[in-house]
């Protein structure tokens, strides 16, 4: 299936002109990588591996650092970092099973009182703008900690809150919690019916038109609204209404003819439906979708790998009779232990996801950029893991592909029903570049995930993250859809990575692929950049596209990839590196491209850059030069960058990601292809 019969790299990739001879002799052992491995710098211009000595330098410190945070199992993973909802909604969740303990409310306290900020706020992301929602939770959090609400920083909270409307105005996750504990009726929130487990899936807005994380998350809900519990509040929440005296406003109904009031006129009627549901019916449906969730979790007792199916499915498991000592309740919990990360002051916080195989398979990737060979045992040990992590059951994504063989991976260490496109991509990059002593063992795996990745790809000839044709315009209509995303249609980053890794198996002619790249051609945003829907955000976009671009042969001279250099180019800041503020979701004319540099975002803008022939190979570019020189400069002396801005997305502005292993891999992976530092192919598979 693969072009090349062996499964190699096709041999236009292979004949590139690289001196494996002028690598550091050190780099070519097996041994521990040290900085001073990567040898003297030589003058630039005198063969493979040239560039100034700094950021040779660099490099090496940059690579013995990300070679030390690999774990013994052969996995890297770096915090993931969200935001403080996760904390106190870890707290809710206890407080309401019961369980919650002092010691762990003191130290996630402890924690969320250091995120707020100077006006009394929490954002959800570095820098970010107050936000309500979180606001109102980690407030509700602090109260349940015993933070009195006289103290400054809770008057500072509450006083904010009020002034942007209340709990009234808090998004319908955030009054979910609140109506657990009757701080706010289930009777003004909307209804989530559990008989949606009954539309067949050829009907619009049955479950699997909504994208997998919504899915996981709406199910359990619904059977959390049929019982519509409210246990006792251990205080009261009125200083958080704007209007005490109407702490519940309706809001006005809107035209009966448009899509919203519609869907208004729809949420009354199945409000009325809750208080006489045909009661056979609606016992069937909450069975049906506890089964749906148990059949659901994962090994580690999680539900897809992040928290707000986790913790729902836990709540809706609970009230359907699952004591907290059964397996299910008891595995659920104990993988939210693994989800808790304890600082050295003796704070508590919580990923919201974990990130094991997406950070193992870019550092893979980044380590053979730098030029660590191929069968470095750090880089087998890698593949092995990756290898013994791929996904070879059916899962969701197998409902609209009945015939489609598995294959693939999940970004979790832990998440079989929903391996996503993504990182199948990216592991088959990593994979190939390893020498791995068993390449049959390698190839086989690689072929299962082209196959699958090919049958994951949607009619408009891109890819989505996790599944096929994930694009009904309906579930975001609905009243219960009020933040991020709800489904998952393709996108530009996505499509890319799996070109490039297409191409890369020497498909890059192949038909599908071919529509790959001419979806990313009719989706260039206009003044020449891609829009990225899971890093921030058109720096990730182009980042992502230009290298898939050059693996497939377009070539530089393209009209789309000099339009898409120039925009880089007029996007560097004035010190060299790039960065790219969050805004740039809300109001791309003024932000896209712009903010402060960060070393993830640099790093994306010259792999772009690079991959585009510009630099010390190709076309001689400043823009190039300067940016490596900000990475050079701005590196820590233990070999990272701080990265305190996130450059993640989960959902464009709504919620946001540091990544906290982004800011090592890809300036490794930029600095590494910047001095042409990748081993030739075939030096040692
Ligand atoms: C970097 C790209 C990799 N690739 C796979 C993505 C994996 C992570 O995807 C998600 C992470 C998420 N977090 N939280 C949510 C979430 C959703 C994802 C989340 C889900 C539901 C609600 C709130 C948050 F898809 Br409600 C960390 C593409």
């Amino acid at each position: 299936m693969t072009a090349t019969a062996d499964g190699r790299l096709d041999p236009e990739y292979d004949s590139e002109p690289v001196a494996v001879g002028d690598r550091p002799a050190a780099l070519l052992g097996a041994g521990r990588w040290q900085p001073e491995d990567a040898g003297p710098a030589r003058p630039a211009g005198e063969g493979q591996g040239q560039g100034p000595a700094d950021a040779r330098e660099a490099l090496a410190r940059a690579t013995a650092h990300l070679l030390s945070l690999q774990s013994p199992e052969g996995w890297w993973k770096g915090d993931l970092e969200t935001n403080v909802t996760m904390d106190a909604e870890d707290l809710l969740l206890r407080q309401f099973l019961g369980i919650r303990t002092e010691e762990q409310t003191a130290a996630t306290a402890e924690w969320i009182r250091s995120q707020q900020r100077e006006d009394g706020t929490w954002a959800t992301f570095h820098g970010g703008p107050a936000e309500l929602s979180t606001t109102v939770e980690a407030y509700v959090a602090l109260k349940l900690a015993g933070d009195d609400p006289n103290a400054p920083h809770m008057l500072a909270a509450a006083r904010h809150i009020r002034s942007a409307g209340g709990i009234a105005a808090a998004r319908v996750f955030t009054r979910i919690w609140l109506a657990l504990f009757g701080w706010w009726p289930w009777e003004r929130l909307p209804e989530m019916p559990p008989e949606i487990i009954f539309l067949p899936k050829w009907l619009p807005l049955n479950i699997y038109a909504f994208g997998c994380w919504a899915r996981q998350t709406i199910v359990p809900l619904t059977v959390v609204s049929s019982h519509r519990p409210v246990r006792p509040a251990p205080f009261a929440l009125t200083e958080l209404h704007t209007d005490p005296a109407d702490p519940y406003p309706t809001r006005p109904l809107a035209p009966a003819t448009s899509w919203d009031g519609l869907f208004e006129r729809l949420d009354r009627v199945l409000h009325a439906y809750h208080h006489r549901a045909f009661r056979p019916l609606r016992k069937l449906a909450v069975t049906q979708a506890c089964r749906w969730i148990v059949e659901r979790q994962e090994a580690d007792g999680c539900w897809g790998g992040i928290q707000p199916p986790a913790v729902y499915s836990l709540i809706a498991l609970h009230l359907e009779g699952y004591e907290l000592d059964h397996p299910v309740m008891k595995a659920g919990l104990a993988s939210f232990d693994r989800f808790t990360v304890h600082t050295e002051d003796g704070m508590r916080w919580m990923e919201a996801c974990q990130s094991p195989v997406w950070d193992t398979c870019l550092a893979t990737i980044a380590l053979v950029d730098a030029g660590l060979p191929r069968d470095h045992p750090a880089l087998v040990a890698a593949a092995d893991w990756m290898l013994d992590e791929e996904i070879t059951s059916r899962g969701d994504w197998s409902v609209k592909r009945p015939g489609l063989p598995a294959g693939g991976w999940a970004f979790e260490f832990e998440n079989d029903t929903y391996p996503d496109i993504d990182d199948t991509a990216e592991v088959v990059l990593a994979l190939r570049r390893v020498g791995h002593p068993e390449p049959a063992r390698l190839d086989a795996a690689v072929d299962r995930a082209v196959l699958w990745n090919l049958g994951m790809q949607s009619k408009n000839g891109a890819w989505g993250a996790f599944d096929v044709d994930n694009t009904s315009k309906l579930p975001n209509r609905l009243p219960f859809c009020d933040f991020g995303e709800v489904v998952d249609p393709p996108s530009a980053d996505v499509t890319a990575h799996v070109v490039e890794m297409l191409a890369e198996t020497g498909l890059a002619a192949d038909r599908r692929t071919r529509r790959g790249i001419e979806w990313l051609l009719r989706n260039q945003e206009a003044d020449g950049s891609w829009f990225g829907r899971w890093g921030t955000n058109y720096i990730y976009g182009t980042g992502s596209v230009l290298p898939a671009l050059a693996a497939a042969g377009v070539p530089d001279e393209h009209p789309a990839v000099r339009r898409a250099v120039r925009w880089l180019e007029d996007r560097q800041n004035a010190d060299g590196g790039w960065g790219e503020d969050m805004r740039s979701y809300e109001d791309p004319a003024q932000w896209a491209g712009r903010g402060d540099s960060t070393a993830s975002q640099t790093a994306w803008a010259l792999m772009a850059l690079l991959a585009a022939g510009e630099g010390p190979r190709g076309r001689a570019n400043p823009a190039v030069e300067r940016g490596v020189a900000w990475l050079v400069r701005t590196q820590l002396p233990e070999g990272t960058w701080d990265e305190p801005q996130f450059t993640g997305t989960g959902f464009p502005w709504d919620f946001s990601i540091n990544y906290h292993l982004y800011r090592l891999v890809f300036p490794v992976t930029a600095l590494g292809r910047y001095l042409d530092a990748a081993p030739a192919i075939g030096a040692s598979r």
